[in-house]
């Protein structure tokens, strides 16, 4: 049976899940791209031939020819449209993050524990990136040892806008890594401290983050959103014997000038291209199943997202080591 999907948000991810969907997701159909400029929901419809554009979220997920979602508009209407979703009794794949509010991601929680099954897949595509899968793969005896440290850096050549700020590196970007270091390490955290340095103009400077875990791991996040150069995410696992670095997917050195260069790709969609198409396969089986996919980030990731953001963006503020204090997971998710 085919899958009859509405895309909302046709910016750049949601065109970009318009083109995963049609040329790489056969089992899928483009029901709808609904996005609040009709302009732009007609291109994105038009150039990945989805049956339909429309510019009201809501009505969108109420029709009957729609059977699942994915949600790819704003930050802020994320929690909400998954309530929305939750509400139809729709499979709902929602980009992340799905709140910088812990309180609203609780909520989105309690409705998929009150509609009694599980219906919404977070985006940190991160999850399905196999460097990462090797990292988690590598930790214990025969691989690296009991992990003790994990490094990240996370760079994008400019601010995504002008309304980008400091504390949304820690909400929006690094939300990632939040989430991919507690898939990576298999446990949550238990303080946060961040750090940033003055750059010589008025753009975002980068957030340096150190997070101790309930395990007694370390793990640093480096977030540069005006890294200038190119998009460049590195990461290493280490364990007490040995480390997983990671490896960005290259294709071509160039050699000239007396030079031998690799490129950089300019955003993430080329460098998390497998990550996302296996991410949004999964999404489509947990549709068509029920079943959420064991990879995938849940409500409750996203939740725990939101809390070490939370946590993140006070101890920026404050210049203070903060507590990530979680609530007990209930079992719904586990
Ligand atoms: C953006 O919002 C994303 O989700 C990208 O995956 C990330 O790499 C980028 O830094 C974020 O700003």
């Amino acid at each position: 049976m085919t899958l009859r999907l509405a895309i909302i948000g046709a910016g750049i991810m949601g065109a970009d899940h318009a083109r995963i969907v049609a040329e790489e997701l056969p089992g899928a159909a483009l029901q709808v791209i609904c996005d609040a400029s009709a302009e732009r929901a007609k291109a994105v419809a038009e150039a990945h031939g989805a049956a339909d554009m429309a510019t009201d979220p809501e009505a969108v997920i109420a029709r009957k020819d729609v059977d699942a979602v994915l949600i790819a508009s704003p930050d802020e209407t994320h929690a909400p449209l998954s309530l929305a979703c939750i509400a139809a009794g729709k499979p709902v794949l929602c980009e992340k993050p799905l709140s910088s509010s812990p309180a609203a991601c609780v909520e989105v929680m309690e409705a998929e524990m009150a509609a009694g099954r599980r219906l919404v897949q977070l985006g940190f595509m991160r999850r399905f990136d196999p460097s990462y899968a090797e990292m988690r793969a590598a930790r214990g005896p025969g691989g690296i040892g009991r992990a003790l440290m994990m490094h990240n850096f996370h760079r994008n050549v400019d601010s995504p806008g002008s309304w980008f700020t400091g504390p949304m590196a820690i909400t929006n970007s690094a939300s990632h890594e939040f989430d991919v270091i507690r898939f990576v390490l298999g446990t949550d955290y238990v303080s946060v401290s961040a750090f940033q340095p003055e750059r010589s103009d008025d753009m975002v400077a980068p957030v340096v983050m150190v997070l101790e875990t309930a395990d007694g791991q370390l793990a640093t996040i480096e977030i540069n959103n005006n890294a200038a150069y190119g998009y460049d995410v590195r990461g290493e696992l280490v364990g007490e014997a040995g480390s997983v670095m990671m490896s960005a997917p290259v294709y071509a050195t160039y050699n000239s000038q007396l030079a031998h260069a690799e490129r950089y790709a300019a955003d993430w969609r080329r460098r998390y291209a497998e990550a996302y198409r296996l991410q949004n396969r999964a999404f489509l089986d947990f549709a068509a199943t029920g079943r959420p996919s064991e990879i995938a980030a849940s409500a409750w990731d996203g939740y725990a997202a939101a809390v070490a953001g939370e946590a993140g963006v006070a101890a920026l503020r404050s210049g203070q080591r903060a507590a990530v204090a979680m609530m007990a997971k209930p079992d719904f998710y586990s």
